[in-house]
């Protein structure tokens, strides 16, 4: 059962800055799960990349796939709150059908619009469990609920973030 899986907040030290823009997945989490995750662009190309890619490039290269604790910013939209969020890296497994890795940030904040296009920060503070195949899709919907309220709790109070999102996007 969902509600029994495995949780604890192994933390990253230093927490992982991540910042990259907003792109379009399948459009499956809003529709056939109930939460819209974020998707980072990821440049998957050998060549040179600015410091932000390369980051992003490292974490998704070296660290484990599973969900993710984290701090998340829109960092250029009208709503630049920080905000809680689960961070899913990896390959969604319940689906099986990405040629890619994601890193797919659900913030736990309802947004007035979607965001697309803007530059989204992420202060990856921890990883909390594994990516899964579930029996059915209300165990995986069950299991992200549950991740929620993990990292809503997990992630306490304001972030000590290093100036990380007082910067320009
Ligand atoms: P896609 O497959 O294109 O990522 P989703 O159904 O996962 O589609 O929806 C993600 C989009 O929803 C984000 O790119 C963002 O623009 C918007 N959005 C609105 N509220 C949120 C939120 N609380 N967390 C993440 N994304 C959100
Ligand atoms: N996908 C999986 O295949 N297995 C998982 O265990 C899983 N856990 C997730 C946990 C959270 C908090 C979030 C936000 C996503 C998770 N996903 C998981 C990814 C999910 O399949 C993906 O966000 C949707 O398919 C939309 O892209
Ligand atoms: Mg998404």
């Amino acid at each position: 059962m969902a509600q029994q899986l495995a949780r604890a907040l192994r933390r990253l030290t230093p927490p992982e800055a991540l910042t990259g823009a907003v792109v379009h997945g399948f459009g499956r989490g809003s529709a056939q799960l109930g939460f819209p995750t974020a998707n980072l662009e990821i440049d998957w190309t050998d060549g040179a990349k600015t410091p932000a890619a390369q980051r992003i490039r490292n974490f998704v290269d070296t660290h484990d796939t599973g969900i993710y604790a984290a701090w998340a910013q829109v960092a250029d939209g009208p709503d630049s709150g920080v905000y809680k969020a689960a961070v899913s890296v990896g390959w969604n497994p319940h689906f099986g059908d990405l040629e890619r890795k994601t890193v797919e940030a659900w913030l736990l904040h309802d947004f007035d619009a979607d965001f697309y296009g803007r530059t989204l920060r992420l202060l990856v503070v921890g990883y909390v469990r594994p990516e899964l195949k579930f029996d059915s899709l209300d165990g995986l919907v069950a299991a992200i609920r549950a991740d929620g309220d993990f990292c809503e709790r997990e992630l306490g109070d304001a972030p000590e973030d290093g100036g990380f999102f007082a910067g320009d996007a």
